[in-house]
């Protein structure tokens, strides 16, 4: 059966359980990482030596790296759905899982990391300004491309979606200012229809508050 190693609370994680969820995939997640530890055993540092969640063990073939997992999960059970079969049209979903991950998320985790997580009297405000105005440049992109379409991908989800998608519960629940996004908060309504988005990636995170 696929094992997924990762606390449930890790947005790297999110994004591999709600596919997982998504496609109905028979699963054991095992909490590793966080208040679990367990991340530098040399069982653990055996599978993924970056020593981070999440890893896959899919019938001995271990991945890691959330969205080399996203991908080869997509590829291995729905390709055609959510990894598209077209070369152009699989590219681009790469592209946008590429573009959340680096420009996206380096605005919206470093909010959450500096701001949420990061006790009162530790906060670097110039930074999380920094990280704030950076939010704003890149989610204002993603409401230009949900003007006229439901998802990234277009007219349905696929593994291009799931970075920026499974950024929305944090982006706008934590207390921080934001801009006006309806094309945007649309989207975050519509995903939270979801049972394997509200499941896996709308998830609790208090027990992160104020841990650095
Ligand atoms: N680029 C990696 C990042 C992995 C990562 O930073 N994981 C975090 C959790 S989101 C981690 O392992 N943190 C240590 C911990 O949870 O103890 C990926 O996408 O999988």
């Amino acid at each position: 059966m696929l094992k997924i190693y990762g606390r449930a609370t890790s947005y790297n994680v999110q994004k591999v359980m709600w596919l997982v969820a998504e496609l109905g995939l028979p699963h054991q997640r095992i909490d590793v990482g966080g208040k679990f530890g367990g991340l530098d055993t040399p069982e653990f540092l055996a599978m993924n030596p970056n020593g981070k969640i999440p890893v896959i063990d899919d019938g001995g073939v271990i991945v890691w790296e959330s969205n080399a997992i996203v991908r080869y999960l997509a590829a291995k059970y729905s390709l055609g759905q959510w990894c598209p079969a077209d070369a152009g049209q699989r590219a681009q979903a790469d592209q946008w899982m590429t573009w959340a991950s680096g420009e996206l998320h380096a605005g919206v985790i470093g909010v959450f990391w500096n701001f949420f997580r990061t006790k009162e009297a530790n906060r670097d405000w110039a930074l999380i300004r920094t990280c704030e105005q950076k939010c704003v440049t890149e989610y204002a992109l993603l409401e230009r491309r949900l003007t006229s379409q439901p998802h990234l991908s277009g007219d349905h989800l696929t593994m291009g979606d799931i970075p920026a998608a499974g950024t929305l519960y944090r982006y706008f629940t934590m207390d921080i200012q934001r801009p006006n996004l309806p094309n945007v908060e649309a989207w975050y309504q519509r995903l939270s229809q979801r049972p394997a988005y509200r499941e896996h990636v709308m998830v609790p995170y208090a027990e992160l508050k104020d841990t650095l």
